[in-house]
């Protein structure tokens, strides 16, 4: 499995998933969320209403992740999953872990080889670009799936550098 990173857009990655940092509601917000929202058009939130109705009617818990298709963008899937809010006084990484290894494992049901992952909770849920980075990094990495492809996108260069030192 390549790792690779990419400074841009989440929303215009040719890939076979791209992953939502969204919330536990799965009805959209800003950030990436609002981003993948308006590029895959209203047929994602038609698909996490259907979801709502029907296997997750209490919301998505942080950690886990589903699928909806991607609508109007050039990837097939987006796989939601909601990342937790930073918190300092609690170490809530093995949340943040669970968000990538539960993303790879429904990117392996969905039989998706290339998947692009933004960095989930650095945004308006606050955690630590660097910290953030080395948690993704290394859930990944110990994460086994026979996917060809994670390519880390990050909106801008400080985000780019955290993930490069995270790699090494
Ligand atoms: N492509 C790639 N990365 C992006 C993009 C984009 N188009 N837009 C923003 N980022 P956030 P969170 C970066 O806030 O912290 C939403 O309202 C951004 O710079 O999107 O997990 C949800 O509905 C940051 O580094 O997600 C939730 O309520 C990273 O993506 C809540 O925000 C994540 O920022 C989730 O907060």
């Amino acid at each position: 499995m390549d790792i690779t990173l990419v400074q841009g857009d989440i929303t215009e990655q040719r890939v076979d998933a791209v992953v939502n940092a969204a919330n536990s509601s799965l009805m959209g917000g800003g950030g990436v969320d609002g981003a993948i929202h308006r590029a895959g058009g209203g047929r994602i939130l038609q698909e996490c209403r259907r979801l709502r109705d029907t296997s997750h009617p209490d919301g998505l818990a942080a950690g886990d992740a589903v699928a909806t298709t991607a609508g109007e963008m050039p990837a097939t899937w987006v796989i939601h999953t909601v990342g937790p809010v930073y918190s300092a006084s609690a170490d809530r990484s093995h949340i943040l872990a669970s968000c990538y290894r539960r993303s790879l494992e429904v990117a392996e049901e969905l039989n998706a080889a290339t998947v692009a992952f933004p960095a989930v909770s650095t945004g308006v849920y606050g955690w630590p670009m660097d910290s953030a980075a080395d948690i993704a990094v290394r859930s990944v990495t110990e994460s086994s799936p026979t996917l060809g492809e994670v390519r880390f996108v990050l909106f801008d260069a400080q985000a780019y550098e955290a993930f490069s030192r995270a790699l090494g």
